[in-house]
């Protein structure tokens, strides 16, 4: 299956492809960077909408055209200079950026970021709510927030802390400095760093592998995901009933079956 999104417009702000079970997403802005502006944000929310309803979908990767991965929210829409700016952020925010990220977050498949350039701001946002994060050597990362006067958001505040500890992250936001990936990569920001020309092709087949693996990948992100906010006891009974549902699945099934046949297991995702 191959589609574009950007209605309305001649070039599609949003590629979107799917391949073996992978739901290939570019950012497609590249003179600005891909900086998000409001049909690229509904484009990306519809096509979390399809990776979440579509059974073949089993994988989403995310990726950007040309030099930059995102540089955050499109500065030219003149929104953030408006007379109602406050409220037109907070608007912005909750009915555009959240339920991209809460999307990602709650999208019971894995979510790879190729993170091919520069992300800054809320494309770095983007980037940290995807459960893996491939980038090429010339990747960078910048929480640019604090550079224009705002604070972050689109979730930094929530993963950067969790992936990074608490001190580098104040250390990032407060700074918004540029993290180069080898850096992004030794503080635990990436799992990977790939070279550029490379990386497409690394971040397909690590997406493509997790396409290929059980249902329990969608359980166990959802208890990644608790575990973010839960004392241990909670968190045991959160893994008791995670546990439960997976060992009905069919893929649980297929995969205790397998290993006692030695044979290696097919998973269907169900
Ligand atoms: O309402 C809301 O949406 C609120 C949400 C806010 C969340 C946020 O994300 S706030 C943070 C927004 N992002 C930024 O502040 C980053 C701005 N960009 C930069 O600082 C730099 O472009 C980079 C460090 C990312 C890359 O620098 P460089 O030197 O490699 O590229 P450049 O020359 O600055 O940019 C190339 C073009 O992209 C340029 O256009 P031009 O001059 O060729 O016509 C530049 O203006 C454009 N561009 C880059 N970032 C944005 C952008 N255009 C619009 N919005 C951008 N964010």
């Amino acid at each position: 299956m191959t589609a574009t999104a950007g209605v309305g417009s001649s070039v599609p702000v949003l590629g979107v492809e799917r391949v073996a079970g992978v739901l290939r997403l570019t950012l497609n802005r590249p003179s600005r960077l891909n900086a998000l502006d409001d049909e690229l944000l509904d484009a990306l929310g519809v096509a979390l909408q399809v990776a979440r309803d579509d059974d073949a979908v089993r994988a989403v990767l995310l990726t950007g055209a040309g030099r930059a991965f995102c540089a955050g929210a499109d500065l030219t829409q003149g929104t953030l200079l408006g007379e109602d700016r406050g409220a037109s952020v907070r608007r912005r925010l909750q009915q555009l950026y959240a339920p991209l990220i809460l999307g990602i977050r709650e999208l019971e498949k894995p979510v790879v970021a190729a993170v091919n350039g520069v992300a800054a701001g809320a494309g770095m946002s983007l980037a940290l709510a995807c459960d893996l994060r491939v980038c090429g050597e010339s990747a960078s990362f910048i929480q640019a927030f604090v550079r224009i006067g705002l604070v972050p958001d689109a979730g930094s505040t929530f993963f950067l802390p969790r992936l990074v500890g608490v001190a580098k992250a104040a250390e990032l936001a407060m700074l918004g400095s540029q993290v180069s990936a080898d850096e992004a990569l030794r503080i635990g920001l990436v799992n990977r760093v790939v070279a550029d020309d490379s990386l497409l092709g690394e971040a397909v087949a690590l997406a493509e592998r997790l396409a290929r693996g059980p249902r329990s990948v969608g359980l166990l992100k959802r208890a990644l995901n608790l575990g973010l906010m839960s004392d241990l006891r909670t968190q045991l009974g959160h893994e008791e009933g995670l546990q439960a549902l997976a060992v009905g699945t069919a893929d649980a099934v297929e995969g205790v079956t397998a290993f006692l046949q030695k044979r290696p297991a097919e998973f269907q995702g169900r």
